[in-house]
C-alpha cells in the first residue's frame, strides 16, 4: 500500500513538473506566458500591423509583447503607437472606457518613437470614463527589436489602483492623424503575478499531506 501511495505521489511529481516546465516559457523568462495570434495584412503601414502578442508576468512585474509585420527600425516617427490598456480590477465601468471593447482601463502602457533613446510611459487614468485624462506614473522597461516592441511594467507601479486577481487588456497600435490601426483583444481575464513563494509553499503543503495520508492509509 505504501509502495503504491509512493508511485501515485511520483506521478504527482511528473505532472507537476510538466506543467511548471512549459509555463517557464519561451518568447522570455517568465513564470506565466500566453501568446494572441492576429491576422497580417489587416492593417498598414505594416509597422503597425500585429501579427501577434504575449502577455507574460513573473514574481516582480508584467511583460507585454507586440509582434508586427514591418521592421520598427525603419519607422523613426513619432505618429506611431504601441498601446496596452489594463482593466487591473476588471471591471469595465471603472477607468477609461475603452472605445469598442468592455475595458475599463485604470492604467495604459505605450511607447512612440521620439529619438534614440525614446522611453516608454505608463499611465494612470484620472478621467470621469470617457474623457482622455491620463498621469505618467513611471517609465517601464521597453525593448525595441526588428519587429517587436516589449514593455516590461513593474507590478509595483500598478498599486493605486492596485491589481486584483485578474486583469482585462487590450492591445492597440494607433497611428495620430488616422487613429487606431490594429487590436487584439484576448477577450478573456488573465491571471496576475502571485509571489511565487506563496505557490511554492502552498505546492510543498499539498503534497505534505497527501504523502501523510497515503501514510496513515498504509499503515491501516
Ligand atoms: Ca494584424
Ligand atoms: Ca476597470
Amino acid at each position: 500500500m505504501l509502495r503504491r501511495g509512493l508511485a501515485v505521489l511520483a506521478l504527482l511529481f511528473l505532472a507537476l513538473v510538466a506543467v511548471v516546465i512549459p509555463l517557464s516559457g519561451t518568447v522570455m523568462a517568465a513564470d506565466y506566458e500566453e501568446l494572441f495570434p492576429d491576422p497580417p495584412g489587416d492593417a498598414s503601414p505594416s509597422y503597425v500591423d500585429i501579427n501577434y502578442v504575449v502577455y507574460a508576468y513573473d514574481s516582480e512585474k508584467i511583460t507585454f509583447l507586440f509582434s508586427v509585420r514591418g521592421d520598427i527600425n525603419n519607422c523613426y516617427n513619432s505618429a506611431y503607437h504601441y498601446r496596452v490598456y489594463m482593466d487591473v480590477d476588471n471591471d469595465p465601468s471603472t477607468g477609461y472606457q475603452v472605445p469598442g471593447f468592455p475595458v475599463g482601463a485604470e492604467y495604459f502602457v505605450s511607447w512612440n518613437y521620439v529619438g534614440p533613446t525614446s522611453p516608454a510611459k505608463l499611465f494612470r487614468y484620472v478621467g470621469s470614463g470617457s474623457d482622455w485624462s491620463w498621469d505618467v506614473v513611471s517609465n517601464p522597461g521597453i525593448f525595441i527589436g526588428s519587429y517587436q516592441v516589449k514593455f516590461d511594467v513593474q507590478k509595483s507601479d500598478l498599486s493605486n489602483p492596485g491589481l486584483g486577481s485578474e486583469i482585462n487588456i487590450l492591445y492597440e497600435t494607433y497611428v495620430e492623424g488616422e487613429g487606431r490601426a490594429d487590436t487584439v483583444y484576448p477577450n478573456k481575464v488573465l491571471p496576475v503575478p502571485e509571489p511565487s513563494l506563496l505557490i511554492a509553499g502552498g505546492i510543498a503543503l499539498g503534497v505534505g499531506i497527501a504523502f501523510i495520508y497515503l501514510y496513515r492509509r498504509s499503515m491501516v
